[in-house]
């Protein structure tokens, strides 16, 4: 009965065993999951667009194929997370629909347009370095597929900051005319970096339950606090300037102590009003509009191959 199950279940969780596709779970913890775990394979494939904007203007064959491998992880990324979506009884053809139709989200930060090739270092250096310090605790996530899955999607987005800071620093270091251009790079990219975490506590209408659950570990304020510490000392190796006029150590706290984000701002963006929200769905609907064939001759190929293989 459903208070036997309910006590195997928060035994489980307290125990730090992992809930498994096949366990008893409650309702909500399940639709909490698939909302996350969504959200973020949507967030994996729009995110390829910024990026894959630059591809056929990359300055070297070197940067080029190092851009076309982080756009591909990208995709496998999004993949291994719908698949960790199914296991929670949920089809990919539903989810792609909800995004399509704007009933589940994408991350903010995918919103913003990537205007010059320094673009692309910023986003390595501080959007996937805000993706690993989110993401590594979800390696432990309760939820088992959703937790595996994570290993690996961080130990490829480890490689894909240190891509980003290393064409960063290339610029920094490059003619004054590289250097302002990885600046304003950095100028644009860096609060929208600090929303990606999500609201301040207070107002994070899921956080209490989520770390009840151990689906997140960490606050969102505790994990933004950590990149901003993380991210100070390499803007400076970078010679690079963090645009926050209060950003400052604070002996006491033994963290850094940094200016308002601009609430409204994410808030607009949620709201479809960002720079590149129209954009962006636009370009997926198409996308997916346009390789209808595939999938139609993937589903052709396999239900022969089921027939072959009956025989
Ligand atoms: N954007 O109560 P909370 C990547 C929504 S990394 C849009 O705090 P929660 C790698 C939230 O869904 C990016 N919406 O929610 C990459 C909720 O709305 P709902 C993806 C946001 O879930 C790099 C409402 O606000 N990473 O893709 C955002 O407890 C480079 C209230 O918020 C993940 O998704 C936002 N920034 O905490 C790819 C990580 N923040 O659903 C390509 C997994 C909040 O009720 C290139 N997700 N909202 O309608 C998480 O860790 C959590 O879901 C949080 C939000 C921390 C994002």
């Amino acid at each position: 009965d459903t208070a036997a199950h309910q006590h195997a279940f928060d035994t489980a969780v307290a125990a730090e065993e992992r809930i498994e596709p096949r366990d008893w779970m409650p309702d909500a913890y399940r639709a909490t999951l698939v909302r996350q775990i969504a959200q973020h394979a949507h967030s994996e494939i729009i995110g390829m667009q910024p990026e894959a904007n630059w591809i056929t203007r990359a300055p070297s064959l070197r940067r080029k194929a190092i851009l076309m491998a982080k756009v591909q992880d990208e995709a496998g990324h999004g993949l291994y997370l719908y698949s960790a979506a199914e296991t929670l009884g949920t089809s990919r053809e539903e989810l792609l629909d909800k995004l399509h139709s704007g009933r589940q989200k994408y991350s903010s930060i995918f919103n913003y347009p990537t205007l010059t090739w320094a673009d692309v270092g910023a986003i390595g250096w501080l959007v996937d370095g805000a993706a690993i310090t989110n993401q590594v605790p979800l390696c432990r996530c309760s939820y088992g597929p959703y937790a595996r899955a994570m290993v690996r999607i961080c130990k490829e987005e480890s490689f894909h900051q240190r891509q980003g800071y290393e064409l960063l620093l290339a610029l920094s270091q490059g003619t004054p005319e590289q250097h302002a251009m990885a600046q304003d790079a950095v100028d644009r990219w860096w609060w929208p970096s600090l929303m990606m975490f999500g609201p301040p506590d207070d107002t994070s209408q899921h956080s209490a339950q989520s770390m009840e659950w151990k689906i997140k570990r960490h606050s969102n304020d505790e994990l933004r606090q950590r990149f901003v510490d993380i991210a100070v000392p390499q803007a400076e190796s970078l010679g690079l300037t963090l645009p926050d006029p209060d950003l400052r150590w604070n002996e006491e706290r033994g963290h850094h102590d940094f200016g308002a984000i601009d609430w409204t701002e994410f808030k607009e963006v949620l709201k479809g009003n960002g720079p590149c929200n129209e954009q962006r769905i636009t370009q997926r609907r198409r996308a997916h509009d346009e390789g209808a064939w595939v999938r139609e001759a993937a589903a052709a190929h396999a239900a022969r191959h089921a027939g072959d293989t009956g025989r």
